[in-house]
């Protein structure tokens, strides 16, 4: 349990924490066991009244909107893809950096007509389309979105794309940005209202952990 005045922070497991935890020590703030061997989901710090809870990148954007977590750390992607209605972004934390593009099995030319469109991402996807007057299939998958245009399930994807390898080793290639994403320190704006006093530290220690990882 954290304790009734405890600050909760918010982390997306996965890769994203893994460009947190460093930024987070810079910082000052570093959990009392090591989270990733850990099979706890809430972590208290070395700072008196601050908690780490971590949890699925999806699930952030909830915790935060609902006010159990004051501040959480996720990606942008994430954060278009929830809504995210009443939620802050404090800061762009400039980590786990990638760009949501389109894409589709290379040298094949877009489809005519209607375009079969696979994805986690729906509802950016959905909205992406919309706005360029594209009519679409949307196909919801859980991940390997890769496999949908070989197998013929869908024309194109829309994905997360770092290198581009994993575009490159299964045939697609990468056609249009959709948005750069990194991750953002988010808040609700009841949150942010409620504990201003013990928001504002957390967010200038963190500003400047970023401005010397960046120097
Ligand atoms: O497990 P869960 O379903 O919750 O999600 P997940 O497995 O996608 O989470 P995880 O741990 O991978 O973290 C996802 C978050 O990290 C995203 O929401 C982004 O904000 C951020 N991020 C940064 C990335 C990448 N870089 C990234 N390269 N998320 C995913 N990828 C994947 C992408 O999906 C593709 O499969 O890496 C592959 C592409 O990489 P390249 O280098 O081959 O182009
Ligand atoms: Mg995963």
């Amino acid at each position: 349990m954290t304790k009734q005045d405890d600050m909760v922070i918010a982390l997306s497991k996965g890769r994203i924490l893994d460009d947190t935890l460093p930024l987070l020590a810079k910082a000052g703030i570093e959990p009392l066991e090591d989270v990733r061997s850990s099979r706890k989901l809430i972590f208290p710090t070395n700072q008196p009244n601050l908690s780490l809870i971590v949890i699925r990148a999806t699930d952030v954007p909830t915790y935060v909107e609902r006010g159990v977590a004051h501040l959480g750390i996720a990606g942008k992607d994430v954060l278009m893809e929830h809504g995210a209605k009443d939620i802050y972004e404090l800061l762009d934390l400039r980590i786990a950096r990638c760009r949501l593009m389109t894409a589709g099995i290379k040298g094949v030319p877009r489809v005519k007509g209607r375009v079969r469109v696979a994805s986690k991402f729906t509802s950016i996807a959905r909205s992406y389309f919309a706005e360029r007057g594209k009519q679409v299939d949307i196909i919801k998958l859980y991940g390997g979105m890769e496999l949908a245009p070989l197998l013929g399930l869908a024309d194109e994807i829309v994905d997360i794309v770092d290198t581009g390898k994993t575009l490159t080793a299964n045939g697609l290639e990468p056609r249009e940005l959709i948005a750069d994403i990194s991750s953002r320190l988010i808040v609700s704006r009841a949150a942010y209202k409620r504990n201003q006093q013990q928001i504002d530290p957390i967010v200038e220690k963190l500003a400047a952990a970023m401005a010397q990882l960046e120097v």
